[in-house]
């Protein structure tokens, strides 16, 4: 027996959520429901200012309007206002589901010591697999380059991450900036994390994830429930973008989220962190394994929509997972990205990775296939740092077209609705 690894006394307040079963992916439960109404207020400056003055502001995002958090009788009274446009903001919700015993019921452990346990793979098979390699110890990659995951938080304590953490932002408080705290209550951030960075722990017997040299951004853009607003993701990616600029430094954004509609705040947020140097990656969604199910903001353009493969193989590569979202097949087999294309593949089907409780624990989803990719990302450009976004796009591509996806529905030879141009690996 392996004595436990003991994270200095460090206590949490824990609750495990009850939602954490987000299979559909796409649900449209509202983070805070009674009487509140996160609405997007657009029109002339004049009339806006007028609002805002009344009601407040929480994001402004300019031509594009701001949002306000108002009660249903204010509500009311701005539908009834004709020089301006009113409309509820979005929700957007992770692209996950737990296995095995991580059911999340009944889990609120409350305050309680940091004790973690060895993993039982300190390099799981979709780090294997990305590395090309079964014999991998320990990973490498991502020096100086940040990767912001925005998610329900990260366990900042995890004895995996918590070197890397650089940045702790919490984006759902009312409030809609509060740094130093992005609490994990929910696990899914804590575990997306870890398979972009985690980087063995202190005594190097823990796990590992891609890039374990990057800095990592925890920003809190979900709730408990696992489900966000979406001005304050596009408040989140627009604020990644820019500690971009300011710190000089190159940033890989990863959202294991999505919302099978379009939302012109988060559309706008990612053209404008594109345009800002930044690599946007963003989980397909679980909605497989029919056509055009693709959720965004994965099936924008400026964004990489990423696809999950299982650990089996078909017709002699790896299999998309039947859940793993499906893109536009009028648009595929061009190896040219449109609007709705599933862009590349990762593993994303029963991925083992780091916990909230300090532990490791097995999920599945387009969220799990995603963090590989940013960590891939942020592990090339270390390496290659005056490479632009674009050209490290590129360069994923180019890679992604060396091991063709040829299993799974929807997967054939070429650029497919699967699973896009393949599965780009580390070599
Ligand atoms: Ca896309
Ligand atoms: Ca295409
Ligand atoms: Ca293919």
């Amino acid at each position: 027996m392996k004595k436990k690894r003991i994270f200095g006394s460090a206590v949490l307040s824990l609750a495990m959520g009850v939602s954490m079963f987000a299979t559909g992916a796409f649900g449209a439960t509202t983070p805070e429901s009674q009487d509140t109404y996160r609405v997007l207020i657009q029109g002339p400056s004049a009339e806006k200012a007028k609002v805002q003055e009344q009601y407040g502001k929480r994001w402004d995002f300019g031509n594009q309007g701001f949002t306000a958090e108002v009660n249903s009788k204010q509500y009311q009274a701005l539908l009834k206002n004709k020089n301006i446009d009113v409309s509820q903001v979005g929700i957007h919700t992770i692209d996950a589901r737990v296995e095995g015993n991580g059911n999340g019921k009944g889990k609120d452990k409350g305050d309680y010591t940091v004790q973690a346990s060895y993993p039982s793979d300190q390099t799981p098979w979709g780090i294997q697999a990305i590395y090309n390699d079964n014999y991998i110890q320990s990973t490498s990659g991502g020096d100086g380059i940040k990767v912001a995951v925005l998610d329900t938080g990260i366990n900042r304590n995890h004895i995996d991450l918590t070197d890397n953490v650089e940045q702790c932002k919490d984006f759902t408080q009312s409030s809609p900036l509060v740094n130093g705290t992005c609490t994990d209550r929910q696990g899914h951030g804590t575990h997306v994390a870890g398979t972009a960075v985690a980087n063995g722990g202190y005594d190097g017997a823990g796990i590992y994830g891609v890039a374990p040299q990057s800095e990592l951004w925890g920003y809190k853009v979900l709730g408990d429930n696992g489900s966000g607003y979406s001005d304050d993701i596009a408040g989140a990616i627009r604020h990644a973008a820019d500690e971009g600029v300011r710190t000089g430094t190159k940033v890989v954004i990863n959202m294991s989220l999505g919302s099978s509609g379009k939302d012109s705040m988060i559309a706008s947020a990612v053209d404008y962190a594109y345009s800002k140097g930044a690599l946007v990656v963003a989980a397909a969604g679980n909605s497989g394994p029919y056509a055009n199910t693709i959720g965004y903001p994965g099936a924008l353009t400026n964004a990489i929509a990423v696809a999950s493969l299982d650990n089996a193989f078909v017709n002699g590569t790896h299999r998309v997972s039947n859940f793993s979202s499906r893109g536009n097949p009028n648009t595929d087999g061009d190896y040219y990205i449109q609007e709705k294309d599933v862009e590349v593949s990762a593993p994303g089907g029963g991925i083992y990775s780091t916990a909230v409780d300090g532990n490791y624990t097995t999920m599945s989803g387009t969220s799990m296939a995603t963090p590989h990719i940013a960590g891939l990302a942020a592990k090339l450009w270390s390496s290659n740092k005056y490479w632009s976004n674009s050209q490290l796009r590129s360069e994923i591509q180019r890679r992604a077209k060396l091991y063709d996806i040829k299993g799974g529905t929807g997967a054939a030879t070429g650029d497919d609705y699967a699973s896009g141009f393949g599965f780009p690996r580390v070599k």
